[in-house]
């Protein structure tokens, strides 16, 4: 392509004045330099730690960009296979720490350029740390999926995959969350307030996309052939590119983002009719499209602007991936051996109904070889089986945003249904479970999770538990009608550069240094680890190890501190023996955020009522050690219940920490506006962490891994990953609780027809905040937590896990304090036999079994 725009003996120019990485500490300090200077009009006179950070980040991504041109070029050239990952969500956090742990340079020792500009910056008089603070998070995300999502981008880059992120730019992220006289009140994040380093804008790449207008078929009458959309809204999606570099590697793959815009032309008939002002906000309402993330975890809402969104990143991304396509000048058959893409849950169903539409309508394919082009090209992963988190769409509203979509659909689910029928002639319920279209009242619904498995040739769950559950749950008519293997399972995993090396670089460097790996590359082969085995019992090495917890234990602290307006909660000479219970992710009942704190007030009853009753403080201390239990995360904002536990939390905390008698023993402390950079502090600085939900509702859960590999220890119940993570590390190195999946349904049904038998431990807890201790203003404040447990059937069996929830805690205790040996050698069995969550195994998994690509390695 190039030889066509630029005449041979300019090349050769080009070629002399070729750019070049900065190496040396001396070449990055002229690049930082020349940023200041001219990239952001400053100089060394007024150059704070902001500009410090701008100036840093430019830098980098000047060294990012080459590589990432490279890359593009080859990923071009050699024409394999490539992976888009369609994901509404991209949790990434910061990016500059984690570019400097990622980017390789050829001088510094350990390859690592993360010490040469430490020390570079240094010199030119900056803190590494302070610069890097500057940065916003891109909190483009709500919690498990979106993080996810981020892990396997840098995964796939790590792994020379030629693979691609497509999701959408939005001005607004996940809200912040402020705390305030302990209730969450949800402030805007508008966090592009600040020129974004690490966005390249795309203005030349502008796609447009339509909404709304009719289907014309005025040629012929069958809905099969080739229809015409027409009229309606249209609006630009541009692209912003962020370049996602690979762990040593020169692999730098891309993440497109797409914002949307306003068109430029010009309505005549508004302007003509004198309805100036109706066709500007027409324009404004464009910009709407991508402006907020949507707040809800596991809930799905069904507003038409969420609808909106999907499709127009559904329909930019398969513009863009169908146009690189044809430059390849292949035949459409070969697209699913050039393409695959996989669907980050069902957000990006209409991608499925898009590609069928291009193919049919626009590029004039017959139906049915369309339609086996699409499904072989798409994958579908499922990361919940909880009704109220499964996408649908009303019909009406479907049909009056993408009318020629709804024929499709109904075309797709006419032939779907027509496959059953001739397999299991005359099952009338059979055919009316497993359409696509809900027939409910008051309204037909779209049930895009069908859509997405009639649509894909696989369907992954992400725990093995997970993908059990959805054989014999949601898909199980599925199963039936395809055969079992079209389902499969891929563990999730997490990049263990952002949650070993970034998060806990004292653990990373110990770890290093006793491997005798001074590069790090356990950091791609976890395996690696297991050598740590032989150490679980050296007292020696247990004493370095417990020193990295106790540092990290005291940088949380810092930031507690920091957090609670300069007032220590935290005694620093007594956090040694504090055991830290940590409960760290989006609130939701099914998480049972409701079932520690009553855990922790059952604790707090527990020491007042000894006291009461004459026991000498030592003995007391010496049944209930020191612990504080800590909480942190977001409500969806329209979520009552979840709002009302993080109130309860709070109040909790006010009474429990101001209570004197307790002389610190025990504190509770709720870590507001909880996010990827503050779980960076969190989680290194667990002894234990809770990972509780009610069996067979979380489908793998992704924090349980990052403590793990962190070397804390997990109380969990039988759910989600927690099943393989004791496998990986033996059961005697978790503490488990609790009911299993299998009994839940009873357990339910039960709950329904007799009422409520509680066992006294939880009806003596009940009982304290019905009388008002811990709201006293308004005794009945937490009346529908209560409720919900005792009168309206304890959907999330509260009452059938405390007894056994507490009584594990009291094995912690004894373990943590009478046994701390026993402690770390659990503690660093866990991070010898971590590996398998890496995503890089899951990315490996997701290439051989249902991708079918291949890594594509620097020359
Ligand atoms: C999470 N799901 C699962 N959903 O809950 C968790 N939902 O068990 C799993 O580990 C994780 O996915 C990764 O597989 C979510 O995080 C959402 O955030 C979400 C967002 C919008 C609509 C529905």
């Amino acid at each position: 392509a190039i030889d066509s725009i630029i005449p041979a003996e300019s090349r050769k120019l080009w070629d002399a004045h070729k750019v070049k990485k900065f190496n040396e500490p001396s070449e990055f300090q002229d690049r930082f330099i020349s940023h200041v200077e001219w990239t952001l009009a400053r100089s060394l006179y007024n150059c704070d730690d902001l500009a410090a950070y701008e100036a840093t980040s430019n830098s980098v991504r000047d060294n990012l960009v080459i590589d990432w041109n490279l890359t593009q070029q080859r990923q071009t050239a050699r024409d394999k296979k490539r992976v888009y990952y369609l994901s509404l969500e991209f949790l990434m956090g910061r990016a500059l720490d984690n570019a400097l742990i990622n980017m390789q340079t050829d001088t510094s020792s350990s390859g690592e350029s993360r010490e040469m500009v430490k020390g570079a910056i240094g010199d030119l008089g900056f803190k590494l740390e302070d610069v890097l603070k500057q940065e916003p998070d891109a909190a483009l995300g709500n919690g498990g999926l979106g993080r996810l999502a981020a892990c396997f981008v840098d995964s796939m880059a790590t792994g020379d995959y030629p693979a691609w992120g497509y999701g959408l730019r939005y001005q607004y992220g996940i809200f912040a969350q402020k705390i305030i006289n302990g209730f969450q009140v949800e402030t805007p994040d508008y966090w592009l307030n600040f020129p974004n380093p690490w966005e390249i804008e795309r203005s030349e790449i502008h796609v447009p996309i339509n909404f709304y207008g009719y289907v014309d078929r005025s040629s012929n009458t069958s809905t099969l052939t080739p229809a015409e959309w027409l009229g309606g809204e249209r609006v630009l999606a541009v692209a912003y590119d962020m370049p996602i570099p690979g762990f040593k590697t020169s692999t730098v793959n891309n993440l497109r983002l797409w914002s949307a815009r306003p068109t430029t032309e010009f309505d005549f008939a508004k302007f003509n009719s004198g309805d100036y002002r109706n066709s500007v906000e027409q324009q404004q309402r464009a910009e709407s499209i991508t402006a907020v993330l949507y707040p809800n975890d596991n809930f799905e809402q069904g507003k038409e602007l969420r609808l909106k969104q999907q499709y127009f990143w559904c329909a930019a991304s398969l513009h863009d991936i169908v146009r690189r396509f044809k430059k390849t000048r292949r035949p459409w058959s070969e697209f699913p051996d050039q393409i695959a893409i996989q669907l980050n849950d069902t957000h990006p169903t209409l991608a499925i109904v898009e590609l069928q539409r291009i193919l049919v309508d626009l590029e004039k394919l017959d139906w049915h070889e369309a339609w086996g082009i699409v499904t072989a090209t798409f994958a579908y992963t499922n990361h919940t089986v909880m009704q109220e988190a499964l996408e649908k769409w009303p019909v009406g509203l479907f049909g009056h945003l993408l009318p020629r979509h709804l024929e499709i659909v109904f075309d797709i689910n006419w032939f779907f249904l027509k496959e059953v029928e001739e397999k299991f002639p005359h099952d009338v319920d059979l055919l009316s479970r497993v359409s696509i279209i809900e027939e409910s009242s008051p309204e037909r619904q779209v049930r895009m999770a069908y859509l997405a498995v009639v649509g894909s040739h696989k369907v992954n769950g992400v725990a093995e538990l997970h993908s059990d559950l959805i054989k014999t749950t949601i898909f199980k008519d599925f199963v039936k009608i395809y055969g079992v293997h079209k389902f499969t399972n891929v563990t999730n995993g997490i990049t263990p550069r952002r949650w070993l090396k970034q998060a806990n670089p004292k653990l990373a460097s110990l770890i290093s240094k006793t491997l005798n790996d001074p590069e790090d590359k356990f950091l791609l082969d976890m395996s690696k680890l297991t050598a740590l085995r032989d150490l679980a019992e050296d007292e020696d090495f247990q004493e370095k190890w417990n020193d990295v917890k106790q540092f990290n234990k005291l940088r949380l602290a810092d930031l507690i501190k920091e957090l609670n307006g300069g007032v220590d909660i935290l005694e620093r000479d007594h956090i040694r023996n504090t055991l830290f219970d940590i409960q760290v992710k989006r609130i939701h009942e099914y998480k049972r955020q409701q079932l520690n704190i009553l855990g922790v007030i059952h604790r707090y009853l527990s020491i007042k009522e000894a006291l009461a009753s004459g026991v000498k403080f030592e003995e007391v201390a010496k049944k209930f050690p020191r612990k504080v239990s800590i909480f942190g995360g977001k409500s969806a904002p329209g979520y009552y219940m979840a709002k009302l536990i993080i109130k309860l939390i709070n109040s909790v905390a006010e009474v429990v920490n101001n209570d004197e008698e307790l002389c610190d023993i025990l504190k509770v402390v709720f870590i507001p506006d909880y996010n990827v950079s503050k779980a960076e502090i969190i989680i290194p600085a667990s002894d234990l962490s809770e990972h509780i939900s009610t069996a067979g509702t979380e489908a793998s859960g992704t924090s349980n891994m990052k403590f793990v590999m962190n070397g804390g220890l997990i109380i969990g119940t039988v759910d989600g990953a927690n099943v393989e993570i004791t496998r990986e590390i033996g059961e005697e190195n978790i503490f488990l609780f609790g009911n299993l999946s299998e009994n839940v349904e009873e357990l339910r049904y039960a709950h329904q027809y007799q009422p409520q038998k509680l066992p006294q431990s939880l009806e003596k807890v009940l009982n304290a905040v019905e009388s008002g201790a811990f709201s006293p203003d308004s005794p009945s404040e937490f009346q529908p937590l209560i409720d919900s447990i005792k009168h309206h059937g304890d959907y999330y069996l509260v009452s059938d896990d405390f007894d056994s929830y507490v009584a594990t805690h009291e094995l912690v205790d004894e373990l943590y304090h009478k046994d701390k040996k026993s402690w770390l050698k659990k503690s660093i069995l866990s991070v010898a036999n971590v590996g398998f969550f890496s995503s890089d195994r899951c990315i490996e998994e997701y290439a051989g079994t249902i991708w079918n690509t291949e890594p594509l390695k620097p020359e």
